[in-house]
């Protein structure tokens, strides 16, 4: 192995880590089995299942529910060394609190056990776009006691898995649901409607903060923290005009959760533009010392593409509902490299940029690549003569993601690892099966057959040269 190595080019430090990440909803299906509670996406796609792509919802996702065994075999198989899944909170409190479903706890011991006896690290977020309805029903993250609900859920996960479990996290892009349940009306409750959205970010931001301490009080020897879709706002040009827009989209999508969850506070000239508008959220003194208090031990980042912007050109129509778009214009830059089969912008600097302010502004915190992947529509075209994926389009967009996080690893950023999205075609939100991002295919016609694809092998062999 070591010739291997000198032979590398972007050879990563040891025990760098080297896994993939999923989410319950996206995988396990079984969505009422086992006494699972509904979430807003069981309910949602129940209610309306065509707004869902090909009329597909979450109880038919790749089966990890029961399939688990084969496919920890197939993350070993890959050379995984370690692997994130989220926890189910309507599985674990099918009311969302209260009493705790047994056959949930069972469950996750099994998968946390079966990871571990294949020397695979799990590392475990607990929320994961996945409200329980009953939650929902009470307001969701409007709601301060969903937060108390929350910490409960949270406590429950780090009683019980907390002696195996070393790395946590307390929500995966909680910005996401700011968006897309309360700003532009993708997931549920699809509104649109910035002051409930600013509650809802604070609520998160309290939450997140609230289960750091409680898992800190327990004394477990592990890690907690919080992966964050960090997506660089690069501005048209170095125009102050432009350059001012390009802050504020940073401010609303970056550092509103950025700031509180590594730095315990938020951003100044944020709190002045929320309360301009009368935006600000409601909360109690003692929140902002909670929060000042319990900051992340670590960082996941997500990276997929950038966001470009501009100064507002058109004067915004004074009747329409406010959205984060009265602060910028998006910038749809010429010549940018997009992902032909999924429309994303390519923009592989854009994780060097994240990674070095970290490094300069946030203290170069301890912190990984949790989530980088590249999507594509029908992917079955290029599956060869023996089933197989011939994926050449995401290895060459990983090693081009991986050549800018070994230069910023050279530069003193304090990167752990990398993950990618994911380890096989999962369900997506509204996009269900649409576009394909596993490692590992998915055959939904042939009782969701698993096969490597190109990059799985390609994967294996990274991790065992550590690099490439
Ligand atoms: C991230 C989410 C994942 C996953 C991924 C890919 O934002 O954390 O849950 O879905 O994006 O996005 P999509 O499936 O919409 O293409």
């Amino acid at each position: 192995m070591s010739t291997e190595i000198e032979k590398n080019k972007y050879v990563f430090p040891k025990d760098f880590w080297w896994g993939s990440a999923s989410s319950a909803t996206q995988m396990e299906g079984f969505s009422g089995a086992d006494g699972k509670g509904q979430n807003i996406w069981d309910y949602w796609y129940e209610a309306e299942p065509n707004r869902f792509y090909q009329g597909i919802g979450p109880d038919n996702t790749s089966l990890f529910y029961t399939k688990f065994v084969e496919d920890i075999l197939l993350m070993k198989e890959t050379g995984h060394n370690s692997f994130r899944f989220s926890i189910s909170w309507s599985r674990m409190f099918p009311k969302g609190r209260g009493e705790v479903n047994q056959k949930a706890i069972d469950f996750y011991n099994t998968i946390i056990n079966t990871l571990l006896e294949n020397e695979i690290e799990p590392f475990v977020n607990l929320y994961h776009f996945d409200m329980p309805m009953a939650m929902q029903e009470e307001g969701g993250w409007e709601s301060r006691s969903v937060v108390d609900a929350y910490v409960e859920y949270a406590s429950t996960c780090f009683e019980n898995f907390g002696d195996r479990v070393m790395k946590w996290f307390t929500h995966n892009e909680p910005i996401v649901p700011v968006e897309c349940g309360y700003l532009y009306g993708h997931h549920y409750p699809a509104l649109c409607d910035f002051e409930k959205a600013v509650q809802v970010a604070f609520h998160s931001v309290l939450a997140s903060a609230k289960a750091i301490k409680a898992y800190h009080d327990k004394e477990l020897g592990g890690k907690i923290g919080i992966i964050l879709n960090v997506t660089p706002s690069y501005p048209r040009s170095n125009h102050p005009a432009d350059l001012a827009a390009a802050e504020k989209a940073d401010l609303l999508f970056n550092r509103s959760f950025l700031d509180p969850s590594v730095k315990g506070t938020f951003p100044e000239k944020l709190i002045d533009m929320l309360r301009e508008e009368n935006f600000l959220p409601k909360y109690e003194a003692e929140d902002l010392d909670i929060i000042r208090e319990n900051t992340v031990d670590l960082l996941g980042i997500n990276y997929y593409q950038p966001r470009r912007v501009k100064a507002k050109e058109n004067m915004p129509n004074p009747n329409a509902p406010f959205m984060p778009e009265r602060y910028f214009d998006h910038y749809d830059m010429p010549g940018k490299k997009v992902n032909p089969y999924r429309g994303w912008e390519i923009y592989e600097k854009g994780v060097y940029d994240i990674l070095k302010n970290i490094q300069e502004n946030y203290g170069n915190i301890e912190c990984f690549i949790s989530e980088n992947g590249m999507g594509v529509e029908s992917e079955e075209r290029f599956k060869d003569a023996n089933g197989m994926i011939q994926d050449d389009y995401r290895i060459t967009f990983y090693e081009d993601h991986l050549k800018w996080i070994h230069k910023a690893l050279n530069e003193g950023a304090n990167v752990k690892g990398y993950h990618v999205w994911t380890f096989m075609d999962n369900w997506s939100w509204l996009n269900s099966y649409k576009n394909r991002y596993g490692l590992i295919s998915v055959d939904l016609q042939n009782d969701y057959k698993r096969t490597i694809k190109k990059s799985g092998y390609w994967f294996k062999k990274l991790v065992e040269s550590n690099g490439f």
